[in-house]
């Protein structure tokens, strides 16, 4: 169908073929599904909302102008930070379709993102920007490359971003997290006293909310879907977010079942202690790589 019919629709499809698939919602661009031999990776709650309003609880939400749980006090040294929604305005606004996704010459498939600022957004933040967001679908791969412009001639902004990833694992319990080792981190569970990471591996039995800052470009997370491995590589996302909200706040979500946590865990690259500031005129780019692999030799093609 062509991007219009496509762009009709709120939701983005590509297929590679061998049930290797990606679905995206065009609200929030969020990618809803990634299927791959059509075992699904990420989590998407069964009481998510559609309604074209609220985040939809799962999947990859895309966190844009502001991570929520920064700190006030850091807050104020940037002046202009609005008091807009929980974890900002992109993920609730409906992106456009640039791109339809369009069969590259390797067999893998590409469609491109974009948001740039509209009325909704200006009324939250009263700035010119335009991100585009370029998902390329691989075998056992999904990269997600992102580019912030600034096209404005006297005018810089600051903001924080980060990719939401609901990881879809059998039992929180039984998953590591590799790549945190040494680095300090925000502990939202402990009043966001800042720690450092003693274990060489991570691993959550309780509720998790942590902001780890300066972490390695790479992460490995075991034992997500059929007992397979998560790699996450990131470029310029200096920070990772870890969280599992365990049963008390899975109580307190609408859209989340109390039975739930343990299919889930989140590992997300972003942009949070320190925001981006970017002059005018110019661009901020950022990628992630999510690769399914089962053993050590798989290496990234
Ligand atoms: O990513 C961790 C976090 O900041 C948690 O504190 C929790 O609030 C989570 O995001 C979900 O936030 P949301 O606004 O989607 O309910």
């Amino acid at each position: 169908t062509t991007a219009a019919a496509m762009a009709a629709t709120s939701v983005v499809v590509l297929d590679r073929g061998n049930n290797t698939t990606c679905t995206i919602n065009l609200h929030g661009a969020t990618v809803v599904s990634w299927r791959v031999n059509n075992q699904e990776q990420l989590f998407v709650s069964k009481l998510a909302s559609f309604d074209g309003k609220k985040a939809i609880r799962g999947g990859i939400p895309f966190v844009f102008r502001k991570f929520e749980s920064i700190s006030l006090d850091l807050a104020a040294q940037f002046g202009a930070w609005s008091f807009g929604p929980q974890h900002g305005f992109a993920r609730i606004t409906r992106w456009h379709l640039e791109r339809a996704p369009d069969r590259l010459h390797n067999g893998d498939v590409e469609a491109i993102f974009s948001l740039m600022d509209n009325e909704f957004t200006r009324s939250i933040w009263n700035y010119q920007f335009r991100i585009t967001y370029r998902l390329i679908l691989r075998e056992k791969e999904l990269h997600f490359h992102i580019g912030v412009y600034n096209p404005s001639k006297e005018l810089s902004f600051s903001f924080n971003m980060l990719l939401h990833t609901y990881l879809k694992v059998p039992d929180v319990r039984r998953c590591q997290i590799t790549g945190l080792h040494g680095c300090h981190f925000i502990d939202k569970t402990r009043e966001n006293a800042l720690y450092q990471e003693g274990r060489e591996v991570v691993t959550v039995n309780e509720w998790t909310d942590r902001i780890y800052q300066h972490t390695p470009q790479e992460h490995v997370i075991t034992n997500v879907v059929s007992g397979r491995k998560m790699r996450l590589h990131k470029y310029n996302f200096p920070d990772t977010v870890i969280w599992n909200p365990w049963i008390d706040r899975s109580r307190e979500m609408s859209d989340f079942g109390d039975d739930e946590f343990p299919n889930m865990l989140c590992v997300e690259a972003g942009n949070v202690t320190s925001p981006v500031i970017l002059l005018p005129g110019t661009a901020f780019e950022a990628s992630q790589i999510l690769q399914q692999f089962k053993c050590p030799y798989d290496i990234i093609n």
